[in-house]
């Protein structure tokens, strides 16, 4: 019967990591897969996290189950880091969190929440997004809709953003990343959320934000600030957010999907929908992870560890990005590439093409994806002139 089973390709971004490994010049940079890489380009296990694993290990008194929304203890604290403790959402009790497998289950827990409850509406993508949103949208069947975020010349593009927005059918999703934009690192200003606000009031559209990479941009709270206006200002919004890039958890697949509705009573009715969607993908999530997380959230010391060290990660990014467009000085290249220190997030849509990047990889051992996207996390002092040279000799 598997005879006529058709071989398809692997991830693109994930097949880099293999690529890169196979590689033997020891000169080799890899600017590919969104993890974060720390100057010596090793992705670490946090302070807080070692420190939490090890209390963990001490005084977990249990394996069993955890229920299909989770850990509530969890639900709680990152509704509060995602709305803020002092949220007028939270005190009306309108916001309902699923614990999920990483920021990934919970996109598939929105997806199959839609096309369960909400039939018939399409969902609206950022043109480019993150090719794994088009994979499990589609897997749950949802018909997908795109709007533009950039423009010829690799620069937002709010203006045929917000023009596509007001196309939209009355009651379709609107996905948005939060901040931290993959693949791009252009987020929007304060006046540009007030405009999707407005837009996403007028057209009656359900926003889906995607909130992968809080912390990472410019704060805790900064990054929070899209998020945080749709869901004051509208009555229902959904959020897919993800613990894998701010507590350096990836492989524990920590996430959970928030439903925000208009009050307590439609919350808790979305809530129970939620747990019957949850049992039939996995029934329960995994546990590990976010009991590190809302350890470190119970202890005020850990907490403050954890703050700091994500500070840290968000410096080193945004110092990157500077050096990284003042090594293109020399080569007369700063104003082109000026885009990069503008961008947030482990990201930058550099702007090269297909072939530079290509040439960059076979002629150069420098990784990224095909998009142009380079994973600036993945600079250090030690490639930086190396990899701005390389561009340099591509781009002329
Ligand atoms: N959404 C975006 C935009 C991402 O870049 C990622 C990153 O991997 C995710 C969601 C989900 O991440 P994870 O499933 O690893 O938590
Ligand atoms: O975009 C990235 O690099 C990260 C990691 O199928 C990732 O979000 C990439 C592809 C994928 C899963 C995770």
């Amino acid at each position: 019967m598997f005879d006529a089973i058709e071989r398809v390709p692997g991830d693109a971004i994930l097949g880099l990591i293999q690529q890169f490994k196979d590689d033997p010049n020891p000169k080799k940079v890899d600017l590919g897969v969104g993890v974060y890489r720390d100057e010596d380009g090793i992705t670490p296990i946090m302070r807080a996290v070692k420190a939490a694993e090890k209390k963990l290990i001490a005084d977990e008194a249990t394996k069993a189950y955890i229920g299909s929304h989770g850990d509530p203890a969890y639900g709680e604290h990152v509704l509060k880091m995602v709305f803020g403790a002092d949220s007028p959402v939270l005190a009306d009790n309108r916001a309902s969190a699923t614990q999920s497998p990483g920021g990934t289950g919970a996109l598939r827990l929105a997806a199959d929440f839609i096309a369960s409850q909400l039939p018939g509406k399409s969902i609206w993508l950022s043109d480019p997004t993150w090719p794994n949103h088009l994979g499990v949208f589609s897997a749950a069947g949802l018909d997908i809709q795109r709007y533009p975020y950039v423009d010829e010349h690799n620069q937002l593009d709010f203006e045929g953003m917000a023009a596509a927005l007001k196309t939209i059918p009355k009651g379709d999703i609107v996905v948005l990343h939060a901040c931290c934009h993959n693949p791009t690192g252009f987020d929007l200003s304060a006046e540009q959320w007030q405009a999707v606000l407005e837009i996403v009031t007028e057209r009656e559209l359900l926003p889906l934000v995607d909130f992968a990479y809080q912390g990472f941009g410019n704060g805790i709270d900064e990054d929070a600030y899209g998020a945080r206006l749709l869901a004051e200002n509208l009555g229902e919004v959904l959020i897919t957010q993800s613990c894998s890039k701010n507590f350096g958890i990836y492989r524990e697949r920590t996430g959970c999907f928030i439903a925000v509705a208009a009050d307590t009573e439609a919350m808790e009715d979305v809530r129970s929908q939620l747990a019957i969607t949850a049992r039939e993908n996995y029934s329960n999530p995994p546990a590990h992870g976010s009991a590190i997380v809302a350890t470190i959230f119970n202890d005020a010391e850990l907490y403050a560890m954890w703050h700091d060290e994500l500070a840290e990660m968000r410096g080193r990014i945004n110092e990157l990005r500077q050096k990284f467009v003042q090594g293109l000085e020399p080569h007369g290249l700063a104003e082109r590439f000026a885009h990069v220190a503008q961008q947030r997030g482990m990201f930058s849509y550099t702007g090269l093409s297909k072939d530079q990047v290509e040439t960059l990889r076979d002629e150069h051992s420098i990784y990224m994806v095909g998009s142009g996207r380079a994973n600036v996390a993945g600079l250090n002092d030690a490639n930086m002139e190396y990899v701005c040279n390389a561009i340099a000799s591509v781009v002329k």
